[in-house]
Parts: C-alpha cells; sequence; structure tokens
C-alpha cells in the first residue's frame, strides 16, 4: 500500500489522480501549510530532507520529485497483469516514439514550464506583502522590471507552446491519459483556476476534459475529503 503525504493545495493531486488511473491501493495523509509561511509544516518537513510536496512512501521508504514519484509507483505496484498493464498504458511502454513523447512532457512540467509560474506568484505575493507605501512603491517598480526582462517572455513562450500542441489533442500523448497528463495537468489547473487561460481555448477545453474524467473526479474528491480533515 502506498501513502500519499499530501500538502494542502499543491503539486500532490497530480499522484492522486495517477493512483486513480493505476487502480493502485493507496491512502492519502493530508498536511495544513504552515499559516504564516504557506511553506510545508514542519512533521511534513521530518519526513524527507527536501520536505518538498508529493512525497510518497511505501514500505520502508519515501521518495520525493512528482516526475521520480509515477516511475516509483509504477514500478512498484507489484508484477500483477493490471499493474504491468497500467505501467505500459501510462508510460506508453508499447511504443518507443509515444514512451520518448511522455518523457518530454514529464521532465518539461518540472523542468520548464512550473518554474516561471512558480517565480511569478512568489513576486506577486511579494509585492502584496510589501509595505509601507513607498516601500510597496520601488517593490512593484524592481518586479515589474524582473518581470518584463525575463518571465513574462518565458511565460509567454511556454503558454503559446503548450496550446499550440494541444490543438487537435484530447491527452498531451495519444488518446488516453498518461504521465505525460498526470505532469502537465497540476500547472494547467492552477493556470484555470486563477482565471489565466481565458484566451487559450485548447488549454481550457484540456482542464474542462480532465474535470469530466470519472477518475479525475475521484481523485480531487478524495484529496478535498482528505484536506477536509485538517
Ligand atoms: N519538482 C518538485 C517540486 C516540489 C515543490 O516545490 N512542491 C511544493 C508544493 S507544490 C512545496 O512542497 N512547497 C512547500 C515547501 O517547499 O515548503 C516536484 O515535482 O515534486
Amino acid at each position: 500500500m502506498f501513502t500519499l503525504h499530501h500538502l494542502q493545495d499543491s503539486r500532490s493531486q497530480r499522484i492522486v489522480w495517477l493512483f486513480e488511473l493505476m487502480g493502485a491501493d493507496y491512502d492519502i495523509k493530508a498536511y495544513k501549510r504552515d499559516p504564516k509561511t504557506s511553506l510545508a509544516p514542519e512533521s511534513f518537513k521530518k519526513l524527507h530532507p527536501l520536505g518538498s510536496a508529493p512525497l510518497v512512501s511505501f514500505n520502508d521508504e519515501t521518495i520525493a520529485e512528482s516526475g521520480a514519484i509515477c516511475e516509483f509507483v509504477l514500478t512498484k505496484a507489484g508484477k500483477q497483469a493490471d499493474a504491468v498493464s497500467a505501467k505500459e498504458r501510462l508510460l506508453c511502454l508499447h511504443d518507443e516514439d509515444k514512451h520518448l513523447k511522455v518523457q518530454f512532457w514529464s521532465h518539461y512540467s518540472e523542468g520548464s514550464f512550473l518554474p516561471p509560474l512558480v517565480t511569478a506568484m512568489v513576486l506577486n505575493k511579494a509585492r502584496a506583502k510589501a509595505k509601507p507605501f513607498f516601500v510597496k512603491f520601488i517593490a512593484n517598480k524592481i518586479i515589474d522590471a524582473i518581470m518584463d526582462a525575463y518571465f513574462d517572455k518565458v511565460i509567454k513562450r511556454n503558454l503559446k507552446f503548450v496550446e499550440s500542441h494541444l490543438e487537435g489533442k484530447t491527452f498531451f500523448v495519444g488518446d488516453e491519459p498518461t504521465v505525460a497528463d498526470v505532469q502537465m495537468s497540476f500547472g494547467l489547473e492552477a493556470l484555470e483556476k486563477s482565471g489565466k487561460l481565458s484566451s487559450f481555448p485548447n488549454m481550457t477545453a484540456y482542464v474542462a476534459r480532465l474535470h469530466a474524467m470519472p477518475s479525475y473526479r475521484k481523485a480531487m474528491e478524495k484529496m478535498a475529503a482528505a484536506e477536509a480533515s485538517l
């Protein structure tokens, strides 16, 4: 049995969906973010030196990094026919070209897509916290200059890239969800929630498709139930 250590409102949600897509045996232990810092609480940090979500425990091991967790749970799920076929299906092991594409999106999600979005989010939080008025004024000028010099351009380029990839497609690779979707879902879901996809019809339709999938809905319900216990 896998245990997902789920940090409130975090990338952990991808792993709940992965478990549902696999039909895995798992439970969720939810952790509340520190109300002052919004970071993981001490109890979560004790689980792994990185202290970042998601974390998955299986037997005596606790694994970090979403992409590595996907590989880990698909590998450790066992040798039963359904676990083997879940691994083949979700990593497209039967098709080298598709498999390499799944790997691309999985790496791209954490390597290029999310970092500038997270940076923009952190800078906006700093903007909101800056006070008194003259400090806020200077903070805004500096943050605007940083965004303008680099991050706005990179974010724009990435959104254009993903939007054009999804043109005419149901999922990131092939006609069924794969680990590529598991990895990309979190960022697109967050963008949609914050109203940033209004001028991107393909990404908007993709998120709507996720919301209509029974496995995705079940995952979100289980996660909400785990968070409700906090
Ligand atoms: N590349 C890592 C990123 C992990 C990460 O930054 N997780 C965030 C949650 S979305 C986190 O743990 N934040 C709280 C903290 O660092 O204390 C992964 O994919 O697992």
